[in-house]
Order: structure tokens, then C-alpha cells, then sequence
């Protein structure tokens, strides 16, 4: 058994695809263990040409991490880049968006709207929709994976990007778009694993170039945030941040004491109603 250090780029449940030098491995991990995710690194003990088993992770720069009532997933490890892929059609849940940079904020991951299927006529819509969110500051750009995705390559450029988001938005077809090889990858693993249907069920990592790397994930219904503190909350919201320990009330619960500058804010225009009610909504999730 050889020692070596690699890193997966598939998970499936139990099953981990290890890769190491370039060649895959199907691996399980010591002591049946499953907290790894798609780009963690790992020290691997290879036995054959095809296995080889995970001895342990290298730390992780970062984690996106998503936590409903009773189960926790990990998305992927040691991604620089997130984006978030939303499309007219079918209908975008803003909340999904919003709980989605939330994330993204709390992991210390640099967040990017990306907004498909700009061939469609309904997309000028949403497009205006979400322009309040490039006011925050974070990056939107419309593509179409079916006409035209050269705004997105140069944020890939030297990243390690994952695409999250509703299902049926695009994110298997851009990520094809992007690699014309992984076509034949994605094919694979849909009929091995969900008898024909081509639903992403798994994350996979693909290799754009040597330094930048995609992870294609499954579609999300909900984001659950239930591993965040309640009163780490307004830190993952760039236009509420600047009233920090401006309140009254060092536990004020921005609701209705004396002297709230969050409310103050929100009723001055400078916090969208939306966004205030998300965060209560998420403070009374998580408390
Ligand atoms: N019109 C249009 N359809 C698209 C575009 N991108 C993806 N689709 C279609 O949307 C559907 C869902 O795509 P898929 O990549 O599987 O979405 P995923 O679930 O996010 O991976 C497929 O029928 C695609 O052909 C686009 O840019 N424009
Ligand atoms: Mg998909
Ligand atoms: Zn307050």
C-alpha cells in the first residue's frame, strides 16, 4: 500500500472518487467515516490500481456548509468562488439567493450572482429584480450557456468555483459549456447512478486548467442556515454591518427597543424591507 495525497473530486454517500496524480480511485475512508466533501484533500493509502482508502483531510481553507432540521451537508471544500446560478425560468426563489450569500459571507467565500438563460425574454425581468443586490456589492452577470457565457471565464480564472443553486437553472449545462469533456463525465455518472435521468445528484469537480477548478453540484430546494448564531447574523449582511454597536442595547434584537440604528436604518430607506424581515425571520429560525 502506497502513501499519497489527493483530492476528491466526487462523493457518494460512503464512496469517495480520490484523485491522485491525475488518475481516480474509488475509495472509502477509515473507520467508515463520511465528513468529507467534494475538494477536500486527503492522504490516501492506495491498494490497487482502482482503490485506495482515505486515511485523513488536510485542513480545509474553506467550507460551504449548509444545515437543515436533521441533516447537515457539506456542499464543497476549498472553493474560492461561489456561484450562485438563477434563471427566469423555471420561477427563482429570492429567499434561496439571499440565504445562499449568507452562506457564502459566513464561510468568508466570495459570492457571484449568475444569471442564465439570457436568451429568454423573461430574463430582462429578473435581471432588474435582482439589480439591488449589486448595489451590496456583490458581482451579477447574465449569461446564456446555450449563446454566450464569455462574461463568467474570467471569474473562473485561477479559482476553485463551485455552482450551487435551484434545479433546472443551468448550472450542469454551463458547467458542459465551460468544458466540453465533462459532457461525457456528466453522462457517466447519470446513467451509473440515476438510471438515465440527468439530474446532478453528486457534486463533481472538473478541471478547467491547471489552477482553475469547477464543482458542479445538485440543485437545492432550501438552504438551511441552522449552524449559524443568531446574533452572528447581521456580520453576513454587508448593508447592516456598518450599524453594528451602533444600538442602544448591546442585545438589542433590532425589533422594537429605543435607540435601534438597524431600525433606524431600515426605516431611512438604507436597509431594504425584504432584507430586515429575512433577517428576523432567520433570527427566530436559528434562536
Ligand atoms: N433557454 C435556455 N435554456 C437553458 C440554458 N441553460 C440551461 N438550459 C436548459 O435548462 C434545463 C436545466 O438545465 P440543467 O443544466 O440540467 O440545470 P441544473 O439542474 O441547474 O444543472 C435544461 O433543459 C437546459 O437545456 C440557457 O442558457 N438558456
Ligand atoms: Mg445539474
Ligand atoms: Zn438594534
Amino acid at each position: 500500500m502506497t502513501p499519497a495525497i489527493g483530492q476528491i473530486i466526487r462523493s457518494h454517500g460512503r464512496r469517495f472518487i480520490v484523485e491522485v496524480d491525475g488518475r481516480e480511485y474509488d475509495c472509502t475512508a477509515r473507520g467508515k467515516r463520511v465528513d468529507f466533501a467534494c475538494g477536500d484533500r486527503v492522504n490516501v493509502l492506495i491498494q490497487n490500481a482502482e482503490q485506495a482508502v482515505i486515511e485523513s483531510a488536510e485542513p480545509r481553507n474553506s467550507l460551504l456548509y449548509r444545515q437543515d432540521d436533521w441533516k447537515a451537508k457539506m456542499i464543497a471544500a476549498n472553493v474560492t468562488r461561489i456561484l450562485f446560478v438563477t434563471a427566469a425560468v423555471p420561477s427563482p426563489s429570492e429567499e434561496l439567493l439571499n440565504r445562499c450569500l449568507i452562506a457564502a459571507e459566513a464561510a468568508d467565500i466570495d459570492p457571484v450572482i449568475v444569471v442564465n438563460k439570457a436568451d429568454l425574454p423573461e430574463t430582462a425581468a429578473l435581471l432588474e429584480r435582482l439589480a439591488p443586490y449589486t448595489a451590496l456589492g456583490y458581482t451579477m452577470i447574465s449569461v446564456s450557456a446555450l449563446d454566450g457565457i464569455d462574461s463568467l471565464r474570467p471569474l473562473l480564472t485561477g479559482e476553485t468555483s463551485v455552482f450551487v443553486g435551484q434545479s433546472g437553472m443551468g448550472k450542469s449545462t454551463l458547467t458542459n459549456a465551460l468544458l466540453p469533456e465533462a459532457r461525457a463525465r456528466t453522462g457517466d455518472i447519470s446513467t451509473a447512478l440515476d438510471s438515465g435521468k440527468h439530474t446532478t445528484t453528486h457534486a463533481t469537480l472538473f478541471h478547467i486548467d491547471a489552477d482553475s477548478h469547477l464543482i458542479d453540484s445538485p440543485g437545492l430546494q432550501e438552504f438551511g442556515l441552522k449552524h449559524l448564531k443568531p446574533t452572528d447574523l447581521i456580520y453576513y449582511f454587508p448593508e447592516i454591518r456598518p450599524y453594528i454597536g451602533q444600538c442602544r442595547f448591546h442585545n438589542c434584537s433590532h425589533r422594537m427597543e429605543p435607540g435601534c440604528a438597524v431600525k433606524a436604518a431600515a426605516e431611512s430607506g438604507d436597509i431594504r424591507p425584504m432584507r430586515m424581515a429575512l433577517l428576523q425571520k432567520l433570527t427566530d429560525e436559528l434562536s
